[in-house]
């Protein structure tokens, strides 16, 4: 290959990460709607551009018909997690769909085996398969998961690395050294009162999902005409919403939900 025809190459490329990211977005919104604590707080994805590829191509001194076999992470995705636990909560999630939808190359765990420049995350390598108009692709893709503390260290440490392109001053080098330790003591910090703080966040998603069911559910009597009925459930939730207690708006959910049964009318 002497020529590269980028666009077309990379194309499949960014349909394995669109696809990607709806599945693993998928994960996190069933966590949701169930009103669990999802192990994934935030998805991205993206494709190297041509000039990262070309970089790491000189790197390693490979050539430009070799680019497509040998670089595994043209295609990317990161989640990032609230606790170092629910990084391995997410690697068995893929671990479950290997052979499935997509097929594990290597996994390498950057956590229990941290680089020596302090970096710290799980990689997966997997194969994902798209169909696109010109047939099949197995396309690699590096799956980079860790956590919010974690992230933050590393987009730093990326930025400062590509400024001083592979010269960073000693001091500067130790200092991101002592910056990813004490970052990670964060994390472990936090690992400690994950339980409390699942429980908060789950207080704060029923309240936020009863709410919505509420809303639909006053929203429909307008849709089937009982406007006078509307408003009044209306004021009434506005009271029930300020005294703030989560056991009444149950209560005032079941009623809206007996009387949507009774007019076979529902809020999905
Ligand atoms: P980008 O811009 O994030 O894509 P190599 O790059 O050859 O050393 P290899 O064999 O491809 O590494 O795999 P490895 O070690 O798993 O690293 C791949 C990616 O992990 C890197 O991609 C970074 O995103 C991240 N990474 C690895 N080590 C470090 C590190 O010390 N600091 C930071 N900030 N990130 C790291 P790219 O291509 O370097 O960059």
């Amino acid at each position: 290959m002497d020529i590269i025809n980028w666009k077309e190459e990379l194309l499949p490329y960014k349909q394995a990460t669109d696809e990607l990211y709806i599945k693993f977005s998928s994960i996190k919104k069933e966590y949701i709607e169930l009103e669990q604590h999802s192990p994934i707080e935030l998805v991205q994805t993206r494709v190297k551009s041509i000039s990262s590829i070309l970089d790491k191509a000189n790197k390693r001194d490979t050539p430009l018909s070799k680019i497509f076999e040998t670089i595994e992470d043209i295609a990317g995705v990161r989640i990032t997690c609230k606790f170092v636990e629910d990084i391995y909560k997410v690697v068995q999630l893929i671990r479950d769909r290997d052979g499935k939808d997509l097929i594990i190359k290597e996994e390498e765990d950057y956590i229990n085996n941290t680089k020596s420049s302090g970096y710290r995350s799980y990689h997966i390598t997997i194969k994902y398969k798209v169909i696109t108009t010109t047939g099949c692709k197995e396309i690699p893709c590096e799956i980079q998961i860790r956590t919010m503390a974690m992230n933050f260290w590393a987009t730093i440490e990326h930025s400062l690395r590509y400024k001083y392109n592979g010269n960073m001053p000693k001091h500067l080098k130790e200092k991101l050294q002592a910056c990813a330790e004490a970052s990670f003591q964060l994390d472990t910090e936090m690992g400690t009162i994950r339980d409390e703080i699942i429980q908060t966040q789950k207080i704060i998603q029923t309240k936020e999902n009863l709410v919505y069911k509420i809303l639909k559910n006053i929203q429909n009597l307008y849709y089937i005409g009982k406007i006078e009925k509307m408003n009044q459930f209306n004021r009434e939730f506005i009271d029930l919403y300020q005294e703030g207690d989560i056991d009444k708006l149950f209560n005032f959910n079941n009623k809206l939900e007996t009387m949507a049964n009774l007019y076979k009318v529902s809020y999905m």
